[in-house]
């Protein structure tokens, strides 16, 4: 099943699930569905929907769960670009949600995307032990221990030279554990062996890893209009990056070299894991 398909298939959930709610605090529900149905690659969600693949074919079924990862990633994203932290105007190719509404209001909206996830998880029709298991990972990934604690170095990073190991604490945690909870979650609720779930440990390790090199390697060589954010923004904060780190032409080496290591490990599953490679290969090339 195609990436594309996987993406409409969340695309339509997301539009459909803020529609016509509210009263007095309409606006809240307006401006959480703004960020969230902007744009977005749907990467954590799809990724969530393609594991689960591997075992089982009634994904549609777990569109809920795979979704609320989504929600929970942007109500990151709407955080991040607030004038207290980035201070970013440009998201997604449109004003970022303080500089379409207001302050306040993206943090309740952020607040509000993070809550709704929670409730949308505890919602869905799922035997309730394996639910909880889910969840677990999925709060434990966005915790002070997991996003919250990259994002914190990240901030302490700006205007500092960091070394190497700080830099991939950084993102393993910041960008890394929701991308692996992502592929954990879909593989859990498809019912993975122990063994495989070793298996999609790593490669999700690795797949985070590639992901953040390409994040840093578009924002030197990327184009603002394609990715709906603005570029070298590393430079002007200056931060350490893998790019500082490595150089341009070893880290595109080092992401191609990465890539191939997640392909040895996902040939080791017993599965057929052609949409994943495909994935992980979009990745690897995205411009986006
Ligand atoms: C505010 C708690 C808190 C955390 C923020 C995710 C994050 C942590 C910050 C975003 C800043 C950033 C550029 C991180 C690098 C990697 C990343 C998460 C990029 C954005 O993810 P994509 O490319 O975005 O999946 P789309 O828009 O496609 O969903």
């Amino acid at each position: 099943m195609s990436y594309e398909f996987l993406k409409k298939k969340i695309d339509d959930f997301l539009q459909r699930h803020f529609e016509d709610k509210g009263s007095y605090n309409k606006l809240i529900y307006e401006s959480m569905a703004y960020s969230l149905n902007v744009g977005g690659k749907r990467i954590r969600p799809v990724l969530a929907l393609l594991t689960y693949r591997l075992y089982k074919d009634d994904y549609e079924n777990i569109i809920p769960m795979a979704a609320s990862i989504e929600m929970i990633h942007t109500y990151s994203l709407v955080h991040d670009d607030l004038p207290c932290m980035d201070n970013d105007d440009l998201r997604r190719g449109k004003p970022t949600n303080h500089k379409k509404y207001n302050e306040a209001i993206a943090v309740l909206a952020g607040d509000g995307l993070l809550n709704e996830a929670f409730n949308l998880m505890l919602s869905c029709n799922i035997e309730e032990g394996l639910k909880l298991q889910v969840i677990r990972i999925i709060s434990e990934a966005s915790s002070v221990e997991g996003m919250i604690g990259g994002q914190v170095v990240d901030i302490l990073s700006e205007n500092r030279e960091i070394e190497k190991e700080e830099l991939y604490y950084m993102h393993r945690k910041k960008t890394g554990e929701l991308i692996k909870a992502s592929i954990l979650v879909g593989a859990i609720l498809g019912g993975a062996s122990k063994n495989d779930l070793e298996l999609l440990n790593i490669y999700g390790e690795k797949l985070g890893l590639v992901f953040q090199i390409i994040d840093d390697i578009l924002d030197v060589e990327g184009d603002t209009e394609k990715l709906g954010k603005n570029i070298n923004m590393d430079i002007t904060r200056h931060k350490t990056n893998f790019i500082s780190i490595y150089g341009m032409r070893k880290c595109k080496s080092l992401a191609r070299e990465i890539t191939e290591e997640c392909f040895s490990v996902l040939d080791r599953l017993d599965r057929d894991t052609k949409d994943l490679k495909n994935l992980t290969e979009f990745l690897l090339k995205r411009d986006v």
